[in-house]
């Protein structure tokens, strides 16, 4: 199964271009990290991207929280991800028609498909949003250096999603014409998706706590990796509330990093 493959032999399956550069640099960066940067002011987010920058993959963020939104705060986080070698996913969950998540990708303030590299959408409306997504780019070069996530599972409780939406969103993943633009499924359960070139990413990882207050459901990095087919581990407050969040960055790096390699060990 794909769980047992290295990242390395899963960047040679893999039909989409930004696909293939993740899992090159999760095997070469030596981590399945992604830091999910929740914080509402991009100093602070400029300065946990700096300090957490070298043991991430992919620094995960949610634009339409940040307070003082500036183009320079993105050329400073693209600064960043260049000098420390990560990824930027905008976690934008797009969850309309085509046209319109097609405006929403590329329009308005934040102009999302002009530095993120990779972004989440819902499949709720069908495959038409990967089409939509694809349409606000400017050609077949451009698509090549962008991609999506979509969702197939989440991690709160009570959530509407059942089995047969998970397999129509992993069909949705692989058809012909998506392929080349959908990087990886975000769900909990290995039994997601077959297909080694796509990449897991598995938020609702926490070394210490099983539950927030509003129905957020974490599991530990080794259960994650081990247990649910996670590629990379998101984690969020485990970082952000942490004392020292450099040392924390580097203990859920090092933690998931050896139960990927315990996983394709045996
Ligand atoms: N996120 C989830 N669960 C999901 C999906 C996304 O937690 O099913 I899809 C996001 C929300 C937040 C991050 O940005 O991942 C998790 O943050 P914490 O580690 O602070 O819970």
């Amino acid at each position: 199964s794909r769980t047992k493959l290295t990242y390395e032999s899963r960047a040679n399956l893999a039909k989409s271009s930004i696909a293939k550069r993740l899992f090159n640099l999760m095997a070469t960066k030596q981590t399945n990290l992604c830091l999910a940067a929740d914080l509402t002011k991009s100093d602070e987010i400029l300065d946990i991207a700096d300090k957490c920058g070298p043991y991430i993959c992919l620094l995960k963020t949610h634009v339409d929280i940040v307070e003082d939104f500036s183009e320079s705060f993105i050329s400073n986080l693209q600064a960043l991800a260049t000098r420390h070698n990560f990824l930027i996913m905008e976690d934008r969950k797009f969850v309309d028609i085509g046209n319109t998540v097609s405006l929403q990708y590329s329009k308005g303030v934040y102009k999302i498909s002009n530095w993120a590299d990779l972004v989440t959408a819902h499949t709720l409306p069908g495959r038409s949003i990967v089409q939509g997504l694809k349409a606000a780019l400017d050609g077949e070069a451009a698509v090549k250096e962008r991609g999506v996530f979509l969702l197939a599972e989440m991690s709160s409780s009570g959530n509407l999603i059942d089995d047969k939406y998970k397999e129509s969103s992993n069909k949705i993943a692989t058809e012909g014409s998506n392929v080349d633009f959908v990087a990886g499924i975000v769900c909990q359960s290995a039994n997601c998706f077959a297909f080694p070139g796509l990449v897991q990413l598995t938020p609702g990882i926490k070394i210490d706590e099983s539950v927030d207050k509003l129905g957020q459901q974490y599991q530990s990095p080794e259960h994650a990796v081990k247990e649910r087919g996670a590629d990379i581990g998101v984690v969020g407050r485990g970082i952000l509330q942490a004392g020292n969040v450099q040392q924390a960055a580097i203990n859920y790096r090092d933690r998931l990093w050896a139960a990927y390699t315990d996983r394709i060990a045996k």
